[in-house]
């Protein structure tokens, strides 16, 4: 574990594959079609405000017409396979290593990344701890795999040992928060970048300040990634990022905790921090914020 520990505060991201096993992997993708088909199946769609408690999908697209699913959040409020998942004990084992030895979950979210003719689920590169700065960076985003993933399905990439340099900005020229990294403007070197190419049911491990994005689907099918936030326990939210808050439910917050203790003296440490505000308006998700 040791060894994994240090790869991680080196290179910012711990890859393990087969972590979880396939009977698994095909019971939870078992669910992932029943819960899609369904939703497919609705005549109305609801296309409000999203709040992680009552918006459940994201779509390409409000026009019924070539309507696709792009992500389907908090799929752990929706069946207890998510949830049993988000809890899984060799996930959590290693989260609390990674994590100093406390684990919150934090969100959760389903992207499936649209087949080629498709297009559309393109994620610009950006560090999360941008979308929700806390007192302290030990957070870290599980990415698992439901199908077998390789380059040319627009795997997950993240850039070797991003997470200890600088917070990078991720506001426009006209200084609206959109979520994503000029990369040529910040001279950020794509060499260093990793592709996270594996078979179902292997899960990485990064840090919340780690750059990474993804780019096309060239294949026919779409490419399921479950993302699961897990945060320290006193690492404080900065802001309300519409994920269990304090200030909005104490009580919901504590019931994330999955090991350690209820506090509210939170750890502070020097980390760089930028408010990811003003936006142009609210927006349903990173694929829609980033396309300003
Ligand atoms: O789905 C992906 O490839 C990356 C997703 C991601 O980075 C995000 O949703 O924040």
């Amino acid at each position: 574990m040791n060894k994994d520990l240090n790869f991680f505060k080196k290179n910012g991201y711990l890859v393990k594959e087969n972590l979880i096993n396939k009977i698994t992997i095909n019971k939870i993708n078992k669910v992932v079609n029943e819960v899609i088909t369904k939703e497919k199946n609705k005549k109305h769609i609801e296309n409000g405000t999203q709040s992680y408690d009552n918006y459940h999908f994201v779509y390409n697209s409000i026009s019924k017409k070539n309507r696709e699913i792009l992500r389907l959040n908090n799929p752990q409020n929706r069946h207890k396979i998510f949830y049993d998942l988000s809890r899984n004990k060799k996930i959590i084992s290693i989260a609390k290593k990674l994590l100093r030895g406390s684990v919150r979950f934090h969100l959760g979210k389903l992207n499936f990344k649209l087949p080629n003719k498709k297009k559309g689920s393109e994620i610009g590169w950006h560090q999360d701890w941008a979308f929700y700065p806390h007192t302290n960076d030990d957070l870290i985003t599980v990415g698992i795999y439901l199908d077998d993933c390789f380059e040319k399905n627009g795997p997950l990439k993240i850039i070797k040992n991003s997470h200890n340099k600088k917070l990078y900005n991720h506001h426009n020229n006209e200084n609206f928060f959109v979520g994503k990294i000029n990369t040529k403007k910040n001279k950020i070197g794509l060499k260093n970048s990793v592709s996270i190419t594996g078979t179902a049911g292997m899960v990485v491990f990064f840090h919340c300040r780690s750059v990474h994005g993804s780019g096309h689907n060239q294949m026919n099918s779409s490419r399921p990634l479950i993302l699961f936030g897990y945060r320290a326990c006193d690492a404080w939210p900065l802001i309300n990022d519409g994920n269990p808050h304090p200030e909005v439910n104490l009580e919901n917050y504590n019931k994330n905790i999955i090991v350690g203790k209820k506090s509210i003296k939170p750890r502070l440490t020097k980390v760089p921090t930028i408010i990811p505000l003003p936006k142009k308006k609210h927006y349903i998700s990173i694929y829609e914020l980033q396309k300003n």
